[in-house]
């Protein structure tokens, strides 16, 4: 479907909402397109390039209008490798511990790396000239979600918007964008929550306020545990917080007992990077420190990996990050949980079954917690 793998978990067919198996992701800085995630609120459109044209007005000295060709040619073509994550990634872990009604039970490969070409968005509003009264840039696409009845959209801080890396992108990994991530152009905000992002955008518009957009203004906020889902209310996520999953082996692996590597990734919020990542079979009574590898640029996820050595029982393997401010993440998702269910950035832990090498692999032991009786993971 849409030119993904096989094995993705499709959490829903329409809206196409599809994340692949963790281990797709492992020991790779960049995501092949066939496996990068997608996440969607409408149905996919379908937009003919040759007729494409952007928008953009709003409090701006000059109202443009571009297609695709003067767009890829008025503006000097840049590359960015970024790291795309749903603010609902690993929203699973906050279900089990309450329920998170109509919202899409993401697993922890809900982010991508990806190489994206296109113009800056600095450039072209330097031709648009935003006034005096510009403080939010918002964009706008043609995608009607059909349980709020708006296309999708969101804004971002003008700062943001003029720094150079926010992109409309037309290319990922050196080829024209598919349809399914957004073709012919996206937005692509690095080091801001994927939902900012927006896919086939047809119109930029400077604004005094963030936009009064449903996905600005109402949806992707962090609300207190104890709020309903209100207009206004809550923190609107933009810019990212520190996370981290492991990749594999697989939750639920049966592995023979003895050396075992494991690996994953390591995000870090927007201007920091990730110094250390710590590996605990103990719930976190003795970590094991792994290797960070470089991001392949300041807005990429980090790999890690390590090697552990496991003795034959039952195992909880659990992680934490640290960035170069010296900041972690929380230990449970009990801590970080909000009624929509975001930015669950608390430890990632996976189970294994253990056994001795040549014994016959039993099944992961027990509903119980091996940390503390304080969490229970499905
Ligand atoms: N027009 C439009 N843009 C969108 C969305 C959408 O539904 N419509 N989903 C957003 C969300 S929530 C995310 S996480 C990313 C996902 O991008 P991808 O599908 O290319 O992985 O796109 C964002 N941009
Ligand atoms: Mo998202």
């Amino acid at each position: 479907m849409w030119g993904k793998r096989d094995d993705m978990v499709v959490h829903d067919e329409e809206p196409f909402n599809a994340e692949p198996p963790p281990a797709a992701l492992a020991g790779r800085p960049l995501t092949p397109v066939e496996a990068f995630y997608s996440r969607n609120h409408a149905p996919i459109p379908d937009l003919d390039p040759a007729t494409w044209r952007l928008r953009v007005d709003g409090l701006v000295d000059r109202e443009l209008v571009l297609s695709l060709p003067e767009l890829q040619q008025r503006f000097r073509p840049r590359t960015e490798v970024a790291t795309l994550v749903c603010a609902g990634n690993r929203r699973a872990e906050l279900l089990a511990v309450r329920d998170i009604p109509g919202q899409v039970p993401w697993g922890p490969a809900t982010i991508s790396t990806a190489e994206w070409t296109g113009a800056s968005l600095a450039d072209v509003l330097a031709e648009a000239r935003p006034g005096a009264g510009a403080a939010h840039v918002a964009f706008t696409a043609p995608d009607v979600s059909p349980s709020v009845h708006q296309p999708f959209g969101s804004s971002i801080p003008l700062p943001k918007a003029s720094s150079g890396e926010v992109l409309l992108a037309w290319a990922i990994n050196g080829d024209p964008l598919p349809r399914v991530h957004g073709g012919p152009v996206r937005v692509v905000v690095p080091g801001y929550i994927g939902a900012r992002s927006v896919k086939w955008v047809q119109h930029i518009t400077a604004l005094a306020q963030p936009s009064d957009n449903y996905f600005q203004a109402e949806d992707y906020r962090l609300l207190p545990p104890d709020a309903e889902p209100a207009a206004g209310r809550g923190i609107a996520l933009g810019p990212l917080t520190m996370t981290s999953a492991i990749l594999s082996p697989d939750d639920g692996a049966h592995l023979p007992a003895g050396p075992t590597d494991v690996t994953g990734y390591a995000l870090a919020g927007e201007g920091r990077s990730i110094a250390r990542v710590d590996v605990s079979t103990d719930g976190g009574q003795t970590w094991t420190q792994a290797t960070v590898d470089d991001p392949p640029s300041p807005w990429a996820w980090q790999l890690w990996h390590t090697t552990l050595d496991l003795p034959a029982s039952p195992a909880e393997i659990t992680a934490r990050a640290w960035d170069d401010a010296g900041a972690t993440q929380p230990e449970f998702p009990a801590s970080v949980w909000n009624p929509a269910g975001y930015d669950n950035t608390s430890w990632p832990r996976i189970r294994v079954d253990v056994c001795r090498p040549g014994s016959a692999a039993g099944p992961v032991g027990g509903s119980t917690s091996l940390v503390s009786g304080k969490v229970s993971r499905r």
